[in-house]
């Protein structure tokens, strides 16, 4: 039987396949070791990148678990440059009003490590932007559809985003300009989608750094019971 009714709704077998504890260690380094490698980048080649490959990366994002399965994102793919500089520019402003007064000196600080400002040249830079709505409500033929844990969803399946970027072999930033709202009106999406994170998506600049920062020690962010 590979089916099963329970409370009037099929639920269908699922199988994977028992791996032994030596092939679960091995598994697990392997993709920890891959992860570790991801590095945020904020310069872009402009070598173009198939978009047959960004539609694989949303399709992953879209497999996170989601609350009730309601899968509350909508996630806008931009390679129109018309459009990625309107974008930049409504960020930059934005920036610029945030990085001159909105953000405390002590936010400011926090940031000098990493390099950024006001400035954001990879938001035209970057082949591609996808910006990832959250879904306050769902719409179906009209009507209001109850959306549960938009927020925890949403970043799970970005966190599922920024995996499969980098497995891929691309290279990202999560941008957060703030206020967002900039990003509804340019790219027209109705009231209950609400911009959530703008991820620039491609292949790093030829000769790039990063900021030269560690990770957190396993025993700083583990504690065991
Ligand atoms: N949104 C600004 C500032 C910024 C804030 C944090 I917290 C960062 O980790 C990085 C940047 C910007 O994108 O520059």
């Amino acid at each position: 039987m590979d089916k099963k009714n329970i409370d009037g709704f099929a639920h269908i077998r699922y199988q994977k396949n028992q791996v032994s504890e030596n092939q679960l260690i091995k598994n697990s380094q392997e993709f920890f070791q891959m992860m570790d490698q991801r590095r945020t980048v904020r310069e872009f080649d402009s070598r173009p990148v198939p978009v047959e490959v960004m539609e694989n990366l949303i399709k992953t994002a879209s497999t996170a678990p989601s609350g009730a399965h309601k899968q509350p994102w909508t996630f806008c793919l931009i390679s129109d440059p018309e459009i990625k500089r309107k974008i930049r520019e409504a960020a930059e402003e934005e920036e610029k009003i945030s990085y001159s007064g909105r953000m405390s000196d002590t936010w400011k600080q926090d940031l000098k490590p990493l390099g950024t400002n006001w400035e954001k040249p990879f938001l035209e830079e970057a082949p591609y932007l996808i910006v990832v709505f959250k879904q306050s409500y769902g719409m179906e033929k009209g009507e209001k559809v109850q959306h549960y844990y938009v927020s925890e969803s949403v970043g799970i399946a970005c966190g599922f985003l920024i995996a499969a970027i980098h497995q891929a072999g691309l290279v990202a930033v999560t941008h957060t300009p703030s206020p967002m709202n900039f990003l509804s009106q340019i790219l027209e999406r109705p009231a209950h989608e609400k911009p959530f994170l703008l991820v620039p998506v491609g292949y790093p600049k030829q000769e790039t750094f990063v900021p030269d920062i560690e990770r957190k020690k396993l025993n700083e962010v583990l504690i065991k019971y």
